[in-house]
């Protein structure tokens, strides 16, 4: 899988890229104790992708966000081979518990045809710790300083 260009922003995947089939996946490490994870990406959906063929987040086996197609707000073929070189990306967060120390995320879609005729793109993941400790255990470690 490669990268592809849309309104002069770098996507990886996105045109000639990501289409039926195409699963990215990658597992991050997290070197702590975590308990809440704040997962985003920059999705952008290329070309022109049909009507419940949507973008799927999944924590390994867990589908943890559903994009539907219906949410970009942009017109078709945007980013296509013959298409309007603009650029509507939407950034997807999802909060939710986690108590492993390593994340696999999987990023796939329910496109049925080539990366040449519709496709997603994505940038910008980020993946953030939410500790979720009650108020009385974070203050109760602390020592007092004169
Ligand atoms: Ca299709
Ligand atoms: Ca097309």
């Amino acid at each position: 899988m490669g990268e592809s260009n849309c309104g002069g922003t770098t996507y990886f995947g996105g045109f000639t890229s990501f289409g039926a089939g195409a699963v990215a996946t990658k597992t991050f490490l997290l070197d702590f104790p975590v308990s809440v994870l704040n997962f985003s990406v920059t999705v952008m959906k290329m070309d022109s992708v049909d009507p419940g063929e949507n973008f799927l987040i999944s924590e390994d086996s867990n589908l943890l966000r559903e994009v539907l197609d219906s949410e970009f707000s942009m017109q078709s073929n945007i980013c296509g081979w013959d298409a309007v070189a603009e650029s509507y990306p939407m950034n997807v967060v999802k909060t939710f518990p986690f108590f492993k120390p390593e994340i696999k995320i999987n990023l796939t879609s329910k496109l049925d045809q080539a990366a040449s005729d519709e496709s997603y793109g994505f940038r910008e993941i980020s993946i953030i710790p939410l500790y979720d400790i009650a108020i009385a255990d974070l203050f109760g470690g602390f020592s007092a300083v004169n």
